[in-house]
């Protein structure tokens, strides 16, 4: 009756029309008004733009609330099954332009602010975005929950409410400065805190065992020490509807104080266990550096799933369901391993603290779990040493033996499996120190296992995880991954937009395999004089943006060639250096012949203790210093290294690209993202037959891609009879030259032996094979030139690249996965 009755009010507090959340100009001018006042308390003469930010963030929030609230309340009444999804990482990029998008209300927001004198981009500038991630995974997760819920999918998306996310990159004679992060330094209007959701998370201490009075052994798990996770809750709109939510956990005591210590007069001490308690989500770590030894990183994983794991149960159970019944409603996605611990923290809950019998229990696990691998590179995959995990979580250890010991009998009695393989496929490394190997415990306690594109899906099924595969084929499968063409097309790139709308209807946001219809136009001449008009228009964005950031002035008639991605060796930023520097080389002698004026243009984050990287960085500058300061190149070249990498930053570089860069050694790259990003905003491709780059060339035809480099096989042959980079290095001249000049002091005149380790690790070691692949790709950049003198064919491929991109929308992955692995359908919303 109750509810009835809050239903009810509810229904009065926002009837359809009501100025509160009503969408015309006037409604939005005057909530706006009454947000900047009543919300926030300024007067026009105190009012700073972040005041108006806000203003607006909170009438749009309550728009959004309206609709949230219309998706739960249906979602809760239906019963569906749901998507919970883990991940440790998420980068969602600015909140405002897009909620603006998905409610349809950009247009008279603009005006209503129009008519306050203020102006809607400057607002959009001022928001801080949430870096909560490294990179692609992070940006996957997000571009998976805008899609979730644009598809009306029910879905809840945990996390970790890091305080500080990625750093914030500097450049400092040339290296990488690395700043603290500080998205909360204003607020942030888009999140409402829930302090009555929070769960209690223990650590260390050890386990008692004791018998009931039905002889039955349990339990007990005494912890060392206790935090609190408290739910910080952002609603997700989706494009022209549902709604899903991003729950993230912040750490806190479970009281604010030790009273004891308090009492004692021992103020200070009674703060500290405050202190240390919040540490565990205060920052943000890298992801391309061992982390096998940090404790807090363990903790953080650990403290985001319970969390995480418990607020799913009590969903479950509030909704008068039977706890052995979780998997039949909900589907729980492991984003990587980083929420492995999941599998037997979920164990505990159900053996130890609901008393569910083992095998049931390990049922249910099972069929909640499938696991998301992102990466084959070694060092990513995570290992624990036994005795840090047996001290931060002792219970759980004994619940991953026990997981084990079943596993490794099952293998002995019904695969009849010999002691190699049960060494290899057990849940315990034990050559060379013990380690817990998450990527096996992820696998052996879920029912599928996936890859993100066709060939690291092939991949990790013969090589990381080759014994699994073999043993249950069943469990594998591929799901490419995708892109939100919302933000990654309306958002960013508004005029290419608006064409589109005009020449194939304005459905293709959600279904963006629509865009085949431009293969129409690819060959009109005057469809094709809009559409570099457009490119064009976005270089000059990006132009005047590079130059109020880096004072550098560019020419938007070059070519624009763009390598955006994290700094790592793999995705071989060096190889375009090389290459960078082979062309000056050969300009200054002036034996280049077919060349057209070009601008390079980097960015991207390093890991801060990854050396290697930041001496990338360094080099980058280096030669982007001597390039634009030579008079004799200055029309023909110029190179750029555009800091502080981020979405918003992405999203001005990704309209502006000519090229895209997508060079890494073959096997390398699980997928990429911003390959797709690229290519939908009608750059061509360079790249690697590697991760998604294959399939983007098989939809887009091999015809209008550049691909250059060894592919897999050749390159594992290549390793295998012996990879020798010098001789290499001594058979061709021109590389010669160009590594030489790394260590001539031309670069760095004050060292000259700056460039030496990356030297050396070229000549003698190169594990990603640069050299072998420098050759072709010098050959295949000439190719990419001669095309750059026939504007026509180039804008026809440019067309035919965007209007072949709807397979890599992100709203096919999330079908692929809700018919795959979650067996899950929409909600109806009426
Ligand atoms: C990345 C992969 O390196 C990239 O190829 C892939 O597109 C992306 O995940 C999303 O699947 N991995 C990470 C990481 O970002 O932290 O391992």
């Amino acid at each position: 009756k109750d509810e009835k009755r809050l239903n009810e009010k509810l229904s009065v507090l926002s009837p359809a029309g009501s100025r509160r959340v009503g969408n015309s100009k006037e409604d939005i001018k005057a909530s706006f008004l009454e947000n900047l006042f009543f919300g926030i308390g300024r007067i026009p003469v105190l009012t700073t733009p972040h005041d108006l930010y806000t203003a607006l963030a909170m009438t749009v929030r309550d728009r959004i609330f309206q609709k949230f609230v219309l998706t739960t309340e249906t979602i809760s009444r239906q019963d569906a099954r749901g998507v919970a999804y883990l991940s440790a990482e998420y980068l969602p990029g600015p909140h405002l332009a897009n909620n603006l998008l998905n409610l349809g209300i950009t247009p008279q927001t603009r005006e209503a602010m129009e008519e306050l004198d203020i102006d809607l981009d400057e607002l959009f500038d001022i928001e801080e975005e949430p870096g909560l991630g490294n990179g692609g995974l992070g940006r996957l997760a997000s571009c998976y929950l805008d899609s979730l819920a644009t598809l009306g999918i029910p879905a809840i998306a945990y996390g970790i409410r890091y305080e500080f996310g990625i750093f914030d990159q500097m450049i400092k004679d040339g290296w990488q400065v690395e700043l603290t992060d500080k998205w909360l330094h204003y607020g942030n209007p888009w999140e409402v805190v829930r302090p009555e959701t929070a769960y209690e998370v223990k650590f260390g201490g050890r386990t008692e065992y004791s018998k009931g009075p039905d002889g039955k052994l349990s339990v007990t798990w005494i912890p060392g020490s206790e935090v609190k996770g408290t739910a910080y809750d952002t609603p997700i709109l989706g494009y022209q509807g549902n709604g899903a939510v991003l729950r993230l956990w912040r750490a806190e005591a479970i009281e604010s104080f030790d009273f004891a210590a308090f009492n004692l007069g021992d103020y200070y001490r009674a703060v500290e266990a405050k202190m240390i308690s919040e540490n565990i989500t205060k920052v943000l770590y890298p992801n391309d550096q061992a982390l096998g030894g940090k404790e807090l990183r363990l903790k953080q994983q650990y403290f985001f799933v319970t969390c995480s794991l418990q607020d799913i149960m009590h969903l479950h159970l509030t909704q008068g369901r039977r706890i052995e019944q979780l998997h039949e409603k909900f589907a729980i996605q492991l984003n990587d391993t980083h929420p492995a611990i999941a599998v037997a923290e979920l164990m505990r809950l159900l053996v130890d603290v609901h008393q569910v019998e083992w095998e049931k229990a390990w049922h249910v696990t099972q069929n909640c779990f499938a696991y998301t691998n992102h990466t084959l590179l070694p060092e990513a995959l995570e290992k624990w040493p036994v005795q840090l995990f047996e001290k931060v979580l002792p219970r759980h250890l004994e619940i991953i033996y026990e997981i084990n010991h079943r596993f490794l009998e099952e293998l002995r009695t019904r695969y009849a499996c010999d002691d190699a393989q049960i060494a290899r496929m057990s849940i315990i490394e034990e050559s060379g120190g013990r380690y817990i190997r998450m990527a096996h415990l992820a696998t052996i306690g879920s029912h599928k296992v996936n890859g993100v594109s066709a060939m690291h899906s092939e991949l990790l099924k013969k090589e990381v995880l080759h014994d699994f595969a073999v043993l249950s084929p069943e469990k594998f499968c591929n799901i490419t991954n995708g892109i939100t063409p919302r933000r990654f097309l309306c958002i960013c790139n508004p005029l290419l937009a608006a064409l589109i709308d005009k020449h194939v209807g304005i459905d293709w946001p959600t279904n963006l395999e629509r865009l085949k219809k431009l293969e129409d136009f690819a060959d009109d001449t005057s469809f094709q004089k809009e559409w570099m008009d457009i490119k064009y228009k976005n270089k000059q964005n990006l132009s005047s943006q590079i130059l109020r950031q880096t004072g550098i002035e560019l020419d938007p008639a070059m070519l624009f060639d763009i390598q955006a991605k994290r700094i790592h060796e793999y995705k071989r930023q060096h190889l375009k250096v090389l290459h960078i520097i082979s062309l000056y080389l050969r300009l200054k002698k002036g034996e280049l012949a077919n060349f057209s004026p070009c601008t390079f243009i980097f960015a991207g984050k390093a890991a801060p203790g990854y050396v290697m990287a930041k001496l990338i960085i360094k080099l980058i500058n280096c030669v982007a210093e001597l390039i634009n300061r030579d008079a004799e190149v200055q029309d023909q070249m110029k190179v750029i290294f555009l800091p502080d990498f981020n979405v918003k930053k992405a999203q001005s570089l990704y309209p502006a690209a000519d090229l895209s860069e997508q060079i890494s050694l073959a096997g390398m790259e699980a997928s990429g993202t911003g390959n797709m990003k690229f290519a939908l905003n009608g750059a061509l491709t360079i790249g690697t037959l590697d991760g998604a780059n294959v399939e983007i060339r098989q939809e887009v035809g091999e015809e209008n891609f550049f691909v250059f480099g060894h592919s897999v096989e050749q390159a594992q042959a290549a390793k295998s009879s012996g990879y020798h980079p010098f001789d290499i290095y001594q058979q061709n001249q021109l590389l010669k030259e160009v590594l030489d000049f790394l260590i001539s002091g031309a670069l760095a005149p004050e060292d000259t032996q700056l460039f030496k380790p990356l030297y050396e690790n070229l000549l003698y070691q190169d594990p990603y094979m640069l050299l072998a692949d420098f050759q072709d790709y010098v050959d295949c950049q000439e190719r990419v030139y001669k095309l750059w003198l026939d504007p026509g064919e180039w804008t026809r491929k440019s067309i035919l690249n965007v209007a072949r991109m709807g397979k890599f929308s992100s709203d096919r992955s999330i079908k692929d996965y809700s018919d795959m692995i979650w067996n899950v359908k929409p909600i109806n919303l009426m």
